[in-house]
């Protein structure tokens, strides 16, 4: 059993300049790191070097993202735009996606780090990996990037694994709080790639997400959002895992499965409002391995994408690469007897009646998944 980890020093030069957490910084507010800064990732790869993890992963070297490979996702007016700011003094890439200079060649290598653990895990190289990718890329759009992300780093990966490797159907799932709403419109008419979406309800996008966005043309069925009730905690995580994404794979037979992996919906997280825990990510990790293995050959990759409490997301980073290389260090998360033990860790009905709706969409893939 091996396990790749996909790391560059580069990742964590991408610079977000100063914000006040999201706020552009200006007078009216005084100037902050932006939140999305490199000290919440930097701090996971550390925390896998100093618990020894590190010695048991395969290091994967990523490449940069080709043009071709970049313009599978987006057009060439915004890709060129992105370059030439970058060359400048930086610049905005859309929606509260600040960036500086050589940012294009940080992104280009983001992108290219998720192609990077697609073909390692499709040769063989290695079993699965988790990309630790810097800028993220879920939110990004054809013409525009958006909440921090540039280029659609796991839409790059997909369409890699379709056009260049063959692959037929492919399955994405974001358990980022955030909706993957660039994942979802990239592959919206497409039958051949699967996109789940857990998410906090009505958080980020704005209006974004809904549970009866379900795919359109061909590819209608083949878009779930799971828009869970702020306040959702490791019960629900679960419970949505179990009930829904797994019956949704199992009947759509991904030959590989990609999943987008923000820490933002940790109960430590400033931008949303879930409770998950370490073990709970680590719990989804594990559902996420069993499906895998029965379904794919075990071919599962994470592509980082959001998190940003830097004293937290290292555990939840370690918890997922530990399941996923089948290694525990001894590492124990200080903070997860007290965030297990809150209130609402546990299924509610009110988030029950979500999963229970969304299981429905799951469950009528059987009929339709193409062959
Ligand atoms: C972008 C602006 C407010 C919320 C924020 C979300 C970024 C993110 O982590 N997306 O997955
Ligand atoms: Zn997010």
């Amino acid at each position: 059993m091996s396990t790749g980890l996909v790391w560059d020093e580069l990742y964590m030069w991408h610079d977000t300049g100063t914000s006040a957490w999201v706020i552009p910084a200006g007078l009216t507010v005084q100037p902050l790191a932006h939140i999305e800064s490199a000290e919440g990732k930097r701090r996971i790869k550390n925390l896998v070097e100093v618990s020894g993890l590190l010695e048991h992963l395969t290091l994967l070297k990523p490449r940069a993202a080709t043009q071709e490979e970049i313009l599978r996702a987006h057009t060439r007016e915004y890709v060129d735009r992105i370059k030439r700011e970058s060359d400048a003094l930086g610049g905005d890439a859309g929606d509260l996606t600040p960036f500086g200079h050589g940012s294009y060649e940080i992104a280009l290598l983001s992108a290219g780090g998720c192609i990077t653990a697609v073909d390692a895990v499709l040769d063989g190289k290695v079993d699965n990996a988790y990309a630790l990718v810097r800028p993220p890329g879920h939110h990004a759009e054809r013409d525009s990037g958006k909440g921090f992300c540039i280029f659609a780093n796991v839409s790059i990966a997909v369409h890699h694994a379709r056009q260049v490797r063959g692959l037929k159907r492919v399955a994405v799932v974001d358990w980022d709080v955030h909706h993957g709403n660039g994942t979802e419109h990239a592959f919206y008419s497409d039958s051949s790639v699967l996109t789940i979406s857990i998410h906090q309800d009505n958080n980020f996008p704005p209006a974004s997400g809904a549970i009866t966005d379900t795919g359109a043309g061909a590819g209608e069925g083949y878009n779930i959002n799971i828009p869970l009730p702020a306040g959702s905690g490791v019960g629900a995580y679960v419970a949505t895992f179990e009930q829904v994404v797994v019956p949704a794979l199992r009947n759509f037979e991904p030959e590989l499965i990609l999943i987008a992996s923000g820490l933002d919906a940790s109960a430590m997280d400033p931008l949303a409002s879930m409770m998950m825990t370490s073990d709970g990510y680590r719990q989804l990790t594990r559902v996420m391995l069993d499906a895998a293995a029965e379904i794919c050959g075990g071919r599962l990759i994470a592509c980082h994408e959001g998190g940003y409490s830097p004293a937290y997301v290292p555990y939840c980073g370690l918890a997922i690469i530990e399941e996923l290389a089948g290694v525990r260090t001894g590492v124990e998360d200080p903070l997860l007897g007290l965030l297990a033990m809150m209130g609402g860790q546990s299924l509610q009905p009110h988030q029950q009646a979500v999963i229970e709706a969304a299981a429905k969409l799951a469950a009528g893939l059987k009929a339709r998944a193409a062959r």
